[in-house]
C-alpha cells in the first residue's frame, strides 16, 4: 500500500524495528515515501547518484534527526545507533542497475484520454468566471478541486497522480492546468470539459514543470534521470530529452525549472552542478543579450542544431532556488546549505551581486511589492522565524521581519495591503501572520483551527478574499474577507496544500508564485 505522507505513516510504524539488516530495515521505515527500489516517492531517490552533496555523517544526522523544511523525519527515538549506520550505509550502496528513463520509455507511459475525433466544447460547460477559478491540490487522498471564486463552492473534485509537488502550472489561456507528480507523472487536465487530457510518466522522481509562455511546451525538471525534458504542450508527446551534465561528464539533478516568459525561455537551476541553464524555445525570439552562445558540447541528445539548445551560465555555487526580478532581467537563488543568495543576470550570464540570505530561504514562494517607489522581494525562510525583504534596485536586505517561527509559503495581490505569512515549520504552525506592505511589519494575525496547520494563501483574482488551507487530514479551505479579515466561508477538504487562482497566475500577478 502506499502512504500518502511520512508523518502518516511513522505514525502507525513499530518502536522497535524487528530485523536490523539494513534491506529490512529499509523495507521497513524508508520504502513508503522513498520507494521500495529506492528510486523515490513522495520523499526523494536515495542513491549515491542523489546524495552527492549529502556527506555520510550528515546522512546520519539526517535520518537521526530529520531534515528540516521537509517531510522527513527523525528517527533517533525509533531506531538504535547500529540500525541508523547500516541504513545510512545503504543509501550510499550504489543499485546494479538505474532503470532507464528516456523517449522510449516515456512514450510507451504515454496516455491519451482525448480521444481520436472526440469533440470538446470551447468554453466552460459550467457557468463560473473562467479567470476566477482556483485549483486546490488535496494531498490527503491525492485529489484536486476546481473550485468557483465567486461563489466559493466546488465544481468538481477529481482524482490526481500520487503526491503533486509544486505549483500546478496554466495555459496561457488558462483553459488546461498541468500537473507534476513527485514519481514523475505529467498530466493534462482540461478545466472548461472537467476532463484529463494525456498523462505521461516524464522521470523517474520528477522536480517540477513549466509551461511555455506561448503555451507550446511543458519543460519538466527531473531528480532521476538527472534531465530535462521537453513535451508537446498540447498532448505531452516527448519531444527531447537534454541530459544534464558539466564539461567533466558529471551529471546532475535539477532543483527547479521555470518560464522566463519575456525572453521566451526556460530557466533551470541545477543542484549537483554550480551552472544555472537557459533553454530558450522560440527560434524566431532574437536573444536580448550579447555573447549568447549556443552550447553543443553535451552530447548527440542536443548536439544537433534545433530547437531547445542549451546557454549555460557558470556560477560559483549550486542553487536549489531561485526567483526571477520582475522584468525577468535577473534571478536571484540561494543554495540549501549556502550563507548567501546569489543574483545572476541573464543579460550578461554572470553572477553579479551577492545577497544577505541567511538560513534557508524558500525563494520560490518569493514575492514581490513596491516600497517607496522601489521594487522589493518578500522571501520566507525555512529556518528561521524571517521574512527578508531585499531591495532588488541595490540588491540589499533593507529589513528582516521576526516572525512566529520558520514559514513555507508568503502571498499577497495587488489589491490587498498585507503579505499573509505563515509559520508551518514552527510550534506555532496554526497561525498565519500579516505583513503590512508600507510598514514592513506584523499587523495581524489569523488562526483558523486552533492547533492545526494553517499554510499557502491565495486571493481572488481582485484580491478582496484570501483563501488559507488548514492543512490536515481532516482539513478545510477558508474564506477570508482580505479587508474586514472576517471569516466567510469554510470548506471541509482532505490535506489541502496548494490553491491556484487562474487569473492571477496567468498574469503573474506580483503577489503569487510564478
Ligand atoms: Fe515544495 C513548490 C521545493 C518541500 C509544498 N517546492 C515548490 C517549488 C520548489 C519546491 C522548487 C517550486 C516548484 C513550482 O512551483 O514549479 N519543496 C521544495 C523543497 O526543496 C522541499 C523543501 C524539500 C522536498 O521535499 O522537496 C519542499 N514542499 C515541500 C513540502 O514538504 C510541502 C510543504 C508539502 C509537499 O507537497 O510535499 C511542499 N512546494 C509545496 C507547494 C508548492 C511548492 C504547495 C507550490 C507553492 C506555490 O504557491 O506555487
Amino acid at each position: 500500500m502506499r502512504v500518502p505522507v511520512l508523518a502518516l505513516c511513522l505514525a502507525v510504524l513499530p518502536l522497535s524495528a524487528p530485523a536490523d539488516d539494513a534491506a529490512a530495515l529499509y523495507r521497513e521505515h524508508c520504502a513508503g515515501c522513498h520507494g521500495p527500489d529506492r528510486l523515490g516517492g513522495m520523499g526523494p531517490a536515495l542513491l549515491p547518484e542523489n546524495l552527492g552533496r549529502l556527506r555520510k555523517s550528515e546522512a546520519l544526522h539526517v535520518i537521526r534527526d530529520g531534515r528540516p523544511a521537509t517531510q522527513m523525519p527523525g528517527f533517533g527515538g525509533k531506531l538504535a545507533e547500529r540500525e541508523i549506520a547500516s541504513l545510512a550505509e545503504l543509501v550510499y550502496r550504489p543499485l546494479p542497475e538505474i532503470p532507464r528513463w528516456d523517449l522510449a520509455e516515456m512514450r510507451a507511459s504515454h496516455v491519451m484520454h482525448l480521444k481520436a475525433g472526440e469533440k470538446r466544447a470551447d468554453k466552460p460547460v459550467f457557468d463560473a468566471d473562467p479567470l476566477n477559478l482556483f485549483i486546490v491540490v488535496e494531498l490527503g487522498d491525492h485529489h484536486a478541486t476546481l473550485l468557483d471564486g465567486d461563489r466559493f463552492e466546488p465544481i468538481l473534485r477529481f482524482p490526481t497522480r500520487f503526491a503533486l509537488h509544486g505549483g500546478p502550472k496554466y495555459s496561457p489561456d488558462g483553459r488546461y492546468v498541468y500537473f507534476a507528480s513527485r514519481d514523475g507523472w505529467i498530466s493534462k487536465f482540461d478545466i472548461w470539459n472537467l476532463k484529463y487530457v494525456a498523462e505521461i510518466r516524464a522521470g523517474i522522481n520528477t522536480r517540477n514543470l513549466a509551461v511555455s509562455s506561448d503555451g507550446k511546451y511543458v519543460m519538466v525538471g527531473n531528480y532521476l534521470p538527472h534531465a530535462l525534458v521537453v513535451l508537446d504542450a498540447r498532448d505531452l508527446a516527448p519531444l527531447k530529452v537534454i541530459p544534464v551534465r558539466d564539461d567533466a561528464g558529471k551529471s546532475s539533478r535539477v532543483s527547479a525549472v521555470y518560464d522566463a516568459g519575456p525572453r521566451k525561455s526556460f530557466i533551470a537551476a541545477l543542484k549537483d552542478i554550480p551552472e544555472v541553464w537557459e533553454v530558450p524555445y522560440d527560434p524566431d525570439h532574437e536573444p536580448i543579450y550579447p555573447g549568447y552562445v549556443h552550447d553543443y558540447r553535451m552530447g548527440e541528445a542536443i548536439a544537433a542544431r534545433g530547437p531547445f539548445p542549451v546557454r549555460r551560465i557558470k556560477l560559483d555555487d549550486y542553487l536549489d532556488d531561485f526567483f526571477f526580478d520582475p522584468p525577468y532581467r535577473h534571478l536571484i537563488g540561494a543554495a540549501r546549505e549556502g550563507k548567501n543568495g546569489q543574483v545572476v543576470s541573464l543579460l550578461v550570464g554572470r553572477k553579479i551581486a551577492d545577497v544577505e540570505l541567511p538560513g534557508l530561504p524558500h525563494l520560490g514562494s518569493g514575492i514581490t511589492w513596491d516600497y517607496r517607489g522601489k521594487p522589493v522581494l518578500a522571501t520566507p525562510n525555512l529556518k528561521e522565524g524571517t521574512i527578508s525583504i531585499i531591495d532588488m534596485t541595490q540588491w540589499k536586505t533593507i529589513r528582516r521581519i521576526e516572525t512566529l517561527g520558520p514559514g513555507f509559503f508568503l502571498r499577497s495581490h495587488e489589491g490587498t495591503r498585507y503579505a499573509w505569512a505563515d509559520n508551518m515549520m514552527s510550534p506555532r504552525k496554526d497561525t498565519i501572520q500579516l505583513i503590512d506592505k508600507e510598514t514592513l511589519t506584523v499587523a495581524r494575525a489569523l488562526t483558523p483551527a486552533p492547533g492545526k496547520t494553517a499554510a499557502h494563501v491565495e486571493f481572488t483574482r481582485d484580491g478582496k478574499y484570501a483563501l488559507v488551507s488548514v492543512w490536515e487530514m481532516d482539513g478545510a479551505l477558508v474564506v477570508y474577507d482580505a479587508r474586514t479579515l472576517e471569516e466567510v466561508k469554510r470548506l471541509p477538504m482532505k490535506k489541502p496544500s496548494g490553491k491556484y487562482n487562474v487569473h492571477n497566475k496567468i498574469t503573474r500577478s506580483s503577489g503569487t508564485s510564478h
